[in-house]
This record gives C-alpha cells, sequence and structure tokens, in this order.
C-alpha cells in the first residue's frame, strides 16, 4: 500500500517536472482508414519524420481506422482539443458548408492537374472557415480516380436503379439517389462486412480502397469512369501548435508540405498499381461506353448546378477561380 502511495507521488512529481520543462511531447493522431491505405502509410512516415526532425521532442502515436475516435468526431475531436492532430475526409464536412464538398462534385474535376487547380481554388476559403474553428490545414492529399464497383455487368446508368448503394458522403448519397439506386453510409473498416451481409451491392470508390478492401470476394465488375478524386486532410488545432517551441512547429510545417508532396505523387501511383490488382484478383476492369459516360456527365452537371446554388457566392467564387487557371 505504501509502496503504491510512493509511486504515485513520484509519479506526480516527475509529470509536474516533466511539464515544467517542456520536454518531449507526445500527440495522439485519429484516422480513419486501415493500416494498409496510402494515406495512412504516409501519415506514419510523416510521423517518422517529425519524431527524427525534432529528436524525439514530438512524437505522432497514430491511431488508424477509426480505432481513437469514430471517422464522423475526429474534426470535433481536434477542435475540442481531445487530440491535437487528426485526420479526415474533407467532403465530410459539407453539411456544414458546402464548399468544403467541391472536390467531391461528380466529373468537376477528373484528373491530378485538375484536382490540383481545384485545390488551389478551394484552400483559402476552407482554410478560413476552419482557421474559426481553431484549425489549420497541414496537408490534404486526394484519392484516386472514383470508379464503380457492381456485381452485374451494367449497359446504363439506369442498370443501377433499386441498387443498394455505399456511400461515404452527403454528395455521394445525392449521386445514389438520383440515380434511383438505394445510398446507406458505411465506413471503409466497414465494407468487406456490409457487402457480405447484404446491406450494400455497389459502390463509388477509388481502386485503393477497392483493393484494400478485396472487392473481388463481393463484386466481378469495375468501371474506371474516373468521376472525381476526392481529398483526405490533416488539420491540427491551432493552441496545441502554438505551446510547440519554434523550431518543432517549423518541423511539422516541413514534414507536412513533404507529405502532401509525396501523397499526391503515392495517390497517382496507386491509380495504376491497385487498378491492376483488381484485374490480377479476377474482376472485370472495363472503360466506360462513351453513353454511359454521358449519362454519368448529365447528372454531374445537375449535381454541380445544385451544388452552387446551395454554396452561393463564395462557391461561385471557387468555380471562378477552378475556371480561371
Ligand atoms: N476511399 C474512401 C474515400 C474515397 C476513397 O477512394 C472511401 O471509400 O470512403
Amino acid at each position: 500500500m505504501k509502496n503504491k502511495m510512493f509511486y504515485k507521488i513520484a509519479g506526480a512529481i516527475f509529470a509536474i517536472f516533466a511539464l515544467g520543462t517542456a520536454q518531449a511531447d507526445e500527440w495522439d493522431m485519429p484516422t480513419p482508414y486501415p493500416d494498409k491505405t496510402f494515406h495512412t502509410q504516409n501519415i506514419i512516415q510523416f510521423a517518422k519524420d517529425v519524431e527524427e526532425s525534432t529528436k524525439g521532442e514530438l512524437k505522432i502515436k497514430v491511431h488508424t481506422a477509426g480505432s481513437l475516435f469514430k471517422h464522423a468526431d475526429i474534426k470535433n475531436a481536434v477542435r475540442g482539443g481531445q487530440v491535437p492532430i487528426g485526420e479526415f475526409f474533407l467532403s465530410l464536412l459539407s453539411n456544414e458548408n458546402p464548399v468544403f464538398g467541391v472536390d467531391s462534385q461528380p466529373f468537376l474535376a477528373t484528373s491530378y492537374e485538375d484536382a490540383d487547380k481545384l485545390w488551389h481554388a478551394q484552400k483559402d476559403v476552407v482554410s478560413k472557415l476552419l482557421d474559426k474553428q481553431g484549425l489549420m490545414i497541414l496537408y490534404s492529399v486526394p484519392w484516386p480516380p472514383q470508379g464503380l464497383y457492381v456485381r452485374k455487368e451494367i449497359s446504363s446508368v439506369d442498370d443501377l436503379k433499386g441498387v443498394k448503394f455505399r456511400a461515404y458522403n452527403a454528395t455521394l448519397e445525392r449521386l445514389a439517389s438520383q440515380i434511383g439506386a438505394a445510398p446507406t453510409q458505411v465506413e471503409v473498416p466497414d465494407i468487406p462486412q456490409a457487402f457480405a451481409t447484404g446491406h450494400v451491392e455497389a459502390m463509388i470508390t477509388s481502386p485503393s480502397t477497392g483493393a484494400n478492401s478485396k472487392a473481388w470476394d463481393f463484386v466481378n465488375h469495375y468501371y474506371d469512369i474516373r468521376a472525381w478524386l476526392p481529398k483526405n486532410v490533416v488539420v491540427v488545432n491551432k493552441r496545441a501548435f502554438r505551446r510547440l517551441d519554434k523550431s518543432v512547429q517549423e518541423a511539422v510545417l516541413q514534414a507536412a508540405a513533404a507529405a502532401e508532396k509525396r501523397g499526391w505523387e503515392m495517390s497517382r501511383q496507386e491509380t495504376t498499381e491497385q487498378t491492376k490488382v483488381l484485374a490480377d484478383n479476377g474482376m472485370a476492369v472495363h472503360e466506360p461506353t462513351s453513353s454511359m459516360l454521358k449519362e454519368f456527365q448529365a447528372l454531374g452537371n445537375q449535381m454541380i448546378d445544385y451544388w452552387v446554388s446551395e454554396a452561393g457566392p463564395e462557391g461561385r467564387e471557387i468555380l471562378n477561380q477552378y475556371n480561371a487557371k
């Protein structure tokens, strides 16, 4: 009993001492996606870079696959200071303000060049909105172009009517409803289970998420429609960031810039590599027919009109900037 007390007091004294001298910090970092995901791998490298360049003054402990906070709660956990840093899917915030969701508008930006342009047009607006919530964007990386996974071959968008469709944000849910499919929100770690239990039968996502989820276990066809390139962001709580020594702040920013560059490169590589993984595992990888693409694009145009009407002047400004470049 006495012994226990001694350790408790010694521990408390040590903790106060450690705080007082602002020695090493350890940051918990929640992320939504499984370990194998290239975004997660990139974050693990980012954490290593920070630890190395600060000689251990700041350690970032990555908690993957929604294990520390559920995906939907990560932003608010960083905002509220429960954790100093975290990653989430940017367009999840489109229910707060549609400008967060411009990268998920179907057929607006469908190549890496256009995704980069769109990010430049969007960045100031979303940075300001997040700044008001006490958050700073460290970096952002896109997923590979989004393709369609289905059980049976399709020849037109009409063939998706009534199909139980996995969605990951409000825009995709809307798209699915427009098609006449039945959308359900499912997080990435739950995809295999959702298909196995028949909750969903089709999805639109990247070749990365398809391959990482072993899509061939539950669907046979992949249509490479390259509909949009949505992004993840890594944000930091501004107060937590300001508490770091200047040199540590600098190291975090440098590691973030490197992670952004590396992440975009990884994403491009994933596009070809993971599409090949789908084919190697027996999936039929199809180029969409031009009539199917036209149908999808028409839907995309309707969705963008709707988005503009919701996003107001800020949204229009983003599109003007995007189109000007
Ligand atoms: N994978 C994530 C987001 C976009 C992607 O390619 C998902 O399917 O939820």
